[in-house]
C-alpha cells in the first residue's frame, strides 16, 4: 500500500481502502451479478440499459470491486465523474458530517452556507477573471436547460445553435440538442423548437485538411445563413465532444466561434459537464487555449458522485433573469454541496490536474504505438485523462463498431471497466479516476493492448 501511496499521493484512503489490484476470482459477470442481473430486469425498466451487469460493492482508487469478490480496474470513472476517486476520503468525511447534521431545507426557502462556497469556488476556478455568479442544479441537462433559459433572458432572442455530433442530455430541450438519434432521441419527440445544428471540427473526419479558423468559419456561414447572427441567443459547445467520440476540434475552432459571438452579442456558453474538474488536465477544458466562455456548464467532476450541477457566467448574464426564475426543490442540495467542496479541495491539494496530464502522457504514447500495429485503430486522440481510440475499417474512415465492442466486451472479460461512445459507436473511450496509481494505469493499457491483438 506504501508503495502505490508513493506513486498516487492522492491515494490517501485509510484502513478500509480498496486493495488497488485486478484481480478476478469468477467469470465476469459471477452468479451473484447474474443473480441480480435477473432481479434487474424483472424490476427497472428495460430502457435503463447496463454496460457491464457487474453488480457493485465497493469501490475506491482505480478500482471497483462486484459483488462476487472481483475487482476490476476503472477506465470510466461513472463516465467521468469521481474524477477524485469513488468514495473519496475528502468527499466521504464532507458528506458524513453534513448528513449527520441536516439533509435538505430547500436553498429557496432556507439558505445554508455550502451552496455559497460552491459558487464562490465556481467563480474562482472557472475561466476568465470577469464578476461571475452561479445557480445550482441536479444534473448536467438541467444545468444546459437552465443555460439556455439564462441566455434567452439575457439576449431577447430565441435560437440555440449547437453542433454534430453533440451530447447535452436527454430532456426535451437537451434532446433537441443532441445529436444522435438512437438512443436518445428515438421515439421521443417531438421535440424543443429553435434549435439549429452546425458542423463541427472532426479532424479525422475532415475530407480534406482544414484548419480550425476554417472550420469555425463553415460554421459561422451556416449559422449566419441558416439561422440569421442577430437571432441567436447562444452558441452551446462541448471543448472536447464526449458521448459524440471524444472529437478535439482543431486548434483556433472554439477561439474562433467564442469571437463572433463576442461580435453579434450572442452568449457563448461551454458545455464542460464532462471534460470539468481537472478531467482533461486542466481545472477547464477552455483554460487550453484560453477560452473564456460567456456561461459554462457543469456536473460529473464537481461532486464526486452526488448529484450536483451549475451554470456559472458572468454576472450580468446570470442577474438578467427576474428573482425566482431560477431554482427547483433540490437544486445545490446540502449534502451534494458538501461533496463538492470535498472534491474541489481534492482536485486543487492533491494537484489532480497535473496528474491527468500525466495520465494522458502514458495513454496517449501507448496508444499510439498500439495503433502503429493495428491498422484498425484509426485515430488516437484526447486531452488529459480523456482519451479514446477510434475503430474503422483498415485502411479507411470507414467506422468499426463492431470491433470497438468486440474490444470494449475482451477488456470487460479481463477486469479492466471500458466505455464506447461516438455518433458511429465505434470510439473506444479511457476515462480512469485521476487518482488512479501508475501500476494500474500500466495494467489497464496492457489488457486493452491484449484485447486490440486478440483479433
Ligand atoms: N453534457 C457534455 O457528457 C452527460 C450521459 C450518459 P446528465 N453524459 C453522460 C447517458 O447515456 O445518459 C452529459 C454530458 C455533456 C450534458 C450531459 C448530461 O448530463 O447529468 O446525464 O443530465
Amino acid at each position: 500500500m506504501s508503495d502505490l501511496r508513493e506513486s498516487a499521493p492522492s491515494l490517501s484512503l485509510g484502513d478500509e481502502a480498496v486493495p488497488q489490484r485486478r484481480q478476478l476470482v469468477t467469470e465476469i459477470p459471477g452468479p451473484r451479478s447474474r443473480a441480480l442481473h435477473e432481479r434487474k430486469k424483472a424490476a427497472v425498466a428495460d430502457g435503463v440499459g447496463t454496460t457491464l451487469p457487474v453488480y457493485v460493492e465497493r469501490a475506491g482508487g482505480g478500482v471497483i470491486v462486484d459483488v462476487d469478490g472481483n475487482s476490476l480496474i476503472d477506465f470510466g470513472s461513472g463516465i467521468a465523474v469521481v474524477n477524485v476517486g469513488n468514495a473519496n476520503p475528502r468527499v466521504a468525511a464532507r458528506v458524513q458530517a453534513q448528513v449527520a447534521q441536516f439533509t435538505h431545507t430547500c436553498f429557496m426557502v432556507t439558505p445554508y452556507d455550502g451552496y455559497v462556497e460552491v459558487c464562490e469556488a465556481l467563480a474562482r476556478l472557472t475561466p476568465g477573471d470577469h464578476a461571475k455568479k452561479s445557480a445550482l442544479f441536479n444534473s448536467g441537462a438541467e444545468a444546459v436547460e437552465n443555460a439556455v433559459k439564462i441566455a434567452r433572458v439575457a439576449t431577447g432572442r430565441d435560437a440555440v445553435v449547437v453542433f454534430d455530433h453533440a451530447y447535452h442530455g436527454r430532456t426535451n430541450l437537451t434532446m433537441a440538442m443532441t445529436a444522435k438519434s438512437m438512443p436518445y432521441k428515438h421515439g421521443f419527440g417531438p421535440f424543443a423548437g429553435e434549435v439549429y445544428r452546425a458542423p463541427m471540427s472532426y479532424p479525422f473526419r475532415e475530407a480534406a485538411p482544414i484548419t480550425g479558423e476554417q472550420a469555425a468559419q463553415r460554421a459561422i456561414s451556416i449559422i449566419e445563413k441558416q439561422v440569421g447572427a442577430d437571432e441567436v441567443a447562444c452558441v452551446v459547445i462541448e471543448p472536447i465532444q464526449g458521448e459524440g467520440g471524444f472529437v478535439v476540434p482543431a486548434k483556433g475552432f472554439l477561439p474562433t466561434l467564442a469571437a463572433w459571438c463576442r461580435e453579434n452579442g450572442v452568449v457563448f456558453v461551454a458545455d464542460e459537464i464532462q471534460t470539468g474538474f481537472a478531467r482533461t488536465g486542466s481545472m477547464f477544458a477552455c483554460d487550453d487555449e484560453g477560452v473564456v466562455p460567456d456561461l459554462i456548464t457543469t456536473a460529473k467532476g464537481i461532486a464526486g458522485g452526488l448529484p450536483l450541477a451549475a451554470v456559472t457566467g458572468r454576472a450580468e448574464l446570470m442577474d438578467a433573469v427576474h428573482v425566482g426564475g431560477l431554482g427547483g426543490t433540490y437544486g445545490g442540495n446540502p449534502v451534494a454541496c458538501a461533496a463538492a467542496l470535498g472534491a474541489i479541495e481534492a482536485i486543487e491539494s492533491d494537484h489532480l490536474a497535473e496528474r491527468a496530464q500525466h495520465i494522458g502522457e502514458v495513454m496517449l504514447e501507448r496508444l499510439h504505438t498500439l495503433a502503429a500495429e493495428h491498422p484498425q485503430i484509426g485515430d488516437v486522440r484526447g486531452r488529459g485523462a480523456m482519451v479514446a481510440i477510434e475503430l474503422v475499417t483498415p485502411g479507411t474512415t470507414d467506422p468499426d463498431p463492431a470491433e470497438a465492442g468486440r474490444i470494449s466486451a475482451a477488456c470487460h472479460q479481463q477486469g479492466v471497466v471500458t466505455l464506447t461512445c461516438g455518433t458511429f459507436g465505434n470510439v473506444l473511450r479511457f476515462l480512469p479516476p485521476l487518482v488512479i496509481s501508475d501500476e494500474l494505469l500500466t495494467e489497464g493499457l496492457d489488457v486493452i493492448a491484449a484485447a486490440v491483438a486478440g483479433r
